[in-house]
């Protein structure tokens, strides 16, 4: 998608801070986190929100949740929030399906 940020950010036309990429998904830095850590799960396929995703996205979004299990180990994570924002209404700004990596502090219930 020509103009969609993170697909520029996954092809390597706008710099990031990565923390992780393959060939399916690639992770970086929020550039405006919520707490202490706040990385960015995107799969490289652009798929607009979860809105979109059916059967033929299971394994690749089963996917993003090992990567995000994975990162969260790897930092050391205590607690952690996975999150998604599906709609304006939700919360999304990025029209590429994403899942927010939160931890480092502690979380209420319900969010905002
Ligand atoms: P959202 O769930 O669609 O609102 O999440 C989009 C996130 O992308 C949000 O947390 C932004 O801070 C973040 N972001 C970014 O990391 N780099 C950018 O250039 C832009 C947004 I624009």
């Amino acid at each position: 998608m020509e103009n969609c940020l993170f697909c520029r950010i996954a092809a390597g036309e706008i710099e990031s801070n990565k923390v992780y990429e393959d060939e399916r998904v690639l992770a970086i830095h929020d550039i405006n986190p919520v707490a202490p850590v706040h990385i960015l799960l995107i799969p490289k396929e652009h798929i607009s929100s979860l809105h979109e995703v059916d059967e033929s996205h299971t394994e690749l979004m089963g996917y993003v949740q090992v990567i995000a299990a994975r990162l969260a180990r790897e930092l050391g994570l205590e607690g952690f929030r996975v999150v998604n924002n599906s709609g304006a209404t939700a919360g999304q700004s990025v029209f590429h399906i994403h899942y927010h990596l939160l931890g480092g502090r502690d979380f209420r219930w319900p969010p905002g």
